[in-house]
């Protein structure tokens, strides 16, 4: 994929060198990257002031550009790498920004000017986007500081605890493992852990009980101190913990803000991206490959959902695992078990988010065609009767393919499947009943 900013403004605006992200370097304030990239052509201290203290970076620009001005000798040689030393401080200093860059992925960056090749990819696109390129590197260099900050921290803990979510399915067990073993091959005392009033999802238990070996600790959290520290999968919401007790979190959903150092990008499933994060650095055996695979068909409803894109199957055949899926599918994919009634049917479903300063409790039922016909009114009843705004009801048919969804007195209906809760937050915004 590729991404395409223009200017300041809008959604992507943050990409741009006149966005209004100010840093600090060698204990000067840059108003934006424009001004740090303008001034850092002069070695001239009136100049470079007049430049720093412009009022806009259109302003900046201008200065620099004056050609009466004299520049440093070998700007030319050097400006490749002051603009990336400007960048890389904006968004190191600016996190939520950076939250946003790391979002897009793998996804290559243009700056779509029509009259700048240099920087941009100018009118016919043969530019040689050097913003872009830049973009990129930086973005790499965040991810990396992030995770080395959260591989430095838990260094300096006696020991870490790694934690899934409240309702841990397949994703949360087994990336709690596979994390845990890569930090133990950096010297870190990892332990994977189940917190104790935490309930295994149904719908993953079966597949959980055939394929995952080891034994799972359960923490009993009345017995938790504020020594203890962790480290969350699958999701980055603290759910209960301390600030002080969370080191970092590497999750596929959305985030929160409440974890400062978040890996978090829309993969299939945290396993995926946990392989994708680290597979130059760690060698995942078999066992380990095997697991990450059972993340991605668990969180996919066995590669079915839209969840499951095209950037997701490319690292997925890249494990290289000749897996039949349509047996796992027949042998672990449940949809509810109505029997159970309501409560449960819906408590083995819950999970919180926190989207955008949000709250949203989401419940998620998956059925055929003859329990939809049977008992969804009954469901969106119950819901409804819950009188809560942050509930949102997921239910896909899987014989249908179709999706609907609930959430404050709106129910909608998509001809596909679509389980992710981030992407259907997108849609309650674009239709503005959020
Ligand atoms: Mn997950």
């Amino acid at each position: 994929m590729t991404i395409e900013f223009y200017k300041e403004f809008g959604d992507l605006g943050y990409l741009a060198n006149y966005s209004k992200h100010g840093f600090t370097k060698n204990g000067v304030f840059y108003k934006t990257v424009e001004h740090y990239y303008q001034s850092e052509k002069f070695d001239n201290e009136e100049i470079k002031n007049k430049i720093i203290n412009a009022d806009t970076p259109k302003e900046a620009s201008n200065i620099g550009r004056d050609r009466n001005n004299i520049r440093k000798e070998n700007f030319k040689g050097i400006k490749l790498d002051v603009m990336y030393d400007g960048v890389l401080e904006k968004f190191r200093q600016n996190r939520d920004i950076a939250y946003k860059l790391i979002e897009t992925r793998n996804s290559e960056i243009c700056e779509a000017t029509i009259d700048e090749y240099y920087w941009g990819i100018g009118k016919d696109k043969s530019g040689k986007n050097n913003i872009g390129k830049i973009l990129v590197k930086v973005r790499e260099k965040i991810k990396r500081e992030i995770l080395e900050n959260i591989i430095e921290k838990a260094k300096e803990c006696e020991k870490v605890y790694v934690v899934g979510h409240m309702v841990p399915d397949a994703d949360s067990v087994f990336s709690n493992y596979l994390l845990s073993n890569i930090l133990n091959s950096f010297d870190i005392h990892a332990i994977p852990v189940i917190i104790d009033d935490y309930k295994i999802s149904s719908s993953d238990k079966l597949l959980i009980e055939d394929n995952f070996k080891e034994k799972v600790v359960i923490l009993k959290k009345d017995q938790l101190t504020n020594n203890d520290k962790f480290i969350l999968v699958d999701h980055n919401n603290l759910g209960g913990l301390n600030k002080e007790q969370v080191i970092g979190a590497i999750d596929h959903h959305v985030i929160s803000g409440e974890v400062y150092d978040t890996i978090e990008m829309e993969y299939a499933s945290t396993g995926l991206l946990i392989y994708d994060l680290f597979k130059e650095i760690y060698k995942f055996n078999q066992y380990e490959k095997l697991l990450v695979c059972l993340t991605v068909l668990a969180d996919t409803e066995y590669l079915c959902s839209t969840r499951y894109k095209e950037e997701d199957r490319l690292v997925f055949e890249s494990i290289g695992l000749d897996l039949n899926i349509d047996e796992f599918k027949r042998k672990y994919f449940v949809t509810n078990d109505f029997s159970k009634g309501i409560e449960e049917s819906l408590h083995n479903s819950y999970k919180e988010y926190k989207i955008e300063g949000s709250i949203i409790k989401r419940y998620m039922i998956y059925s055929y065609k003859r329990d939809f016909d049977l008992y969804f009114e009954e469901y969106l009843e119950y819901v409804r009767n819950m009188n809560d705004r942050e509930v949102l009801l997921i239910w896909c048919d899987y014989e249908m393919m179709k999706t609907y969804y609930y959430y404050d007195n709106n129910i909608r209906e998509l001809d596909y499947i679509l389980t992710s809760t981030n992407l259907i937050y997108k849609k309650l915004k674009e239709e503005g009943i959020l």
